[in-house]
């Protein structure tokens, strides 16, 4: 089992072209055709493919030293614990949190809202209270505050965006009033690729008192992410994301604020004492883990940032935005194609459209090529409204992308529009 990894030094920035032909041989799905042609996939913000020692990492739990977590006090639920909780360590310290009493394991950043939505947020607003949320957020982070929002008659109000995709946050001050209860931001969205100025809106929500909470699934595994450095209140992840397994993602938050909220689901585990009359809860972050976790996800996890800190968190970054700079160059030049998401701060994610063609038949054209990206709307409805089309076309990277595959990429829309136009 690997080591604990320390608290990143922030000001160091290695910033080095990755070896990404032998990146790519840790990733053993990269080697495998689809439809007769090298894998290309580029559906990296739905999920990102695993590295071998992620795999090897979940199976070697399995395999050798599986057993409840918290629970026992044989041997293997010893090692269980000490493996999950070595996790929440590894991981306390790639976002740089104080306490791992402010890491609590979850689902995902699905879960990771809706755990603060209905613990703090049902604690905190009543009638007439405001949440602000931005105009490029993910379904995830929308629905949850509705739903509070329509049960406790509270409003719902949305930082509005401009036409590159940038969030407007000269408007932000304007928004917040003494009704406010909480800002939910994006720090990079998923349909449109935007890096929201996520410090600046921490810094204008907290001098009116306002708490933020960030949604960080797109932005985890490609910067680097501090959150005390951002001074946010909750910041949320998918493991998925950042090429750790699926079922579990991580909630930061700050001790103070999950000390005062209320646990999230009841069972074993999250309580301290339980009698027919009265139930206390367990300390943090236990009170807000019932059940028993994904433990073999919470040491894919810990396997995953292991994986992303040997790399160096800033070359993936320094990759991803060559790669994204490159891919953008390539495909303006095609007839047709309109880049949707033009913010000047971008990462990840290029989102586009081609005059008169559905996105739907260029992802099937493309994966007719072995090119995986995804279509549609990205679970961002209103971000495709804003911009007055259903759907768009998305390629997404990774650190395992290349210039080839972009040009495969390129090439594959070649035969869209001959077989379109
Ligand atoms: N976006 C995409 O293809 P979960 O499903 O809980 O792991 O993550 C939800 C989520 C929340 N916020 C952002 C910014 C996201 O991008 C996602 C997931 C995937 O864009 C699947 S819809």
């Amino acid at each position: 089992m690997s080591t604990t990894v320390p608290t990143r030094d922030r000001t160091e920035s290695r910033r080095l072209p990755l070896d990404v032909e032998a990146l790519r041989r840790d990733f053993p799905i990269l080697a495998r055709k689809v439809n007769g042609h090298p894998l290309v996939y580029l559906d990296n913000a739905a999920t990102t493919q695993k590295p071998e020692s992620v795999i090897e990492a979940v199976a070697d739990m399995y395999r050798r030293s599986y057993g409840n977590i918290h629970r026992g006090v044989h041997k293997l639920s010893v090692e269980a614990t000490d493996a999950y909780e070595q996790a929440r360590e590894k991981v306390r310290g790639f976002v740089n949190a104080t306490e791992t009493r402010e890491i609590v394991f979850v689902r995902g950043t699905t879960e990771g809202i809706n755990l603060v939505a209905q613990t703090f947020g049902r604690q905190r607003i009543g009638e007439g209270d405001e949440v602000v949320i931005t105009a490029l957020e993910h379904h995830s982070n929308i629905v949850p505050w509705q739903l509070v929002c329509d049960e406790k008659k509270a409003h719902l109000k949305v930082l509005p965006i401009d036409r590159t995709g940038e969030v407007r946050v000269d408007e932000l001050e304007r928004l917040l009033t003494a009704r406010t209860r909480l800002v939910a931001t994006a720090h990079v969205s998923n349909a449109l690729g935007t890096l929201v100025p996520v410090r600046r809106i921490v810094e204008i929500a907290h001098a009116h008192g306002v708490p933020v909470l960030i949604d960080g699934a797109q932005a985890v595994p490609r910067i680097a992410v501090d959150v005390r450095a951002i001074g946010c209140d909750f910041y949320t992840f998918s493991s998925h994301k950042m090429y750790g397994p699926t079922g579990v993602g991580v909630l930061y938050g700050r001790e103070e604020l999950f000390e005062a909220m209320p646990p999230y689901q009841g069972g074993g585990d999250m309580i301290s004492s339980v009698t027919f009359e009265k139930t206390t809860w367990n300390v943090l972050p236990y009170k807000f883990e019932a059940g028993t976790p994904d433990i073999a996800g919470a040491i894919g996890i810990g396997a995953a940032v292991d994986y992303l800190a040997r790399i160096g968190i800033d070359n993936v970054t320094a990759h991803e935005e060559s790669l994204l700079d490159y891919a953008t160059r390539s495909l303006t030049a095609l007839p047709g194609l309109t880049v949707i998401g033009t913010a000047r701060e971008k990462i990840g994610v290029l989102s586009f459209t081609l005059d008169g063609i559905h996105p739907h038949d260029i992802g099937t054209v493309l994966d007719s090529e072995g090119i995986a990206i995804r279509t549609g709307h990205h679970c961002a409805q209103p971000v495709m409204e804003f911009f007055g089309i259903p759907a768009t076309a998305r390629a997404s990277l990774a650190l395992y992308n290349t210039r080839e595959e972009i040009d495969a990429l390129t090439e594959g829309l070649r035969k869209v529009l001959r077989m379109f136009r």
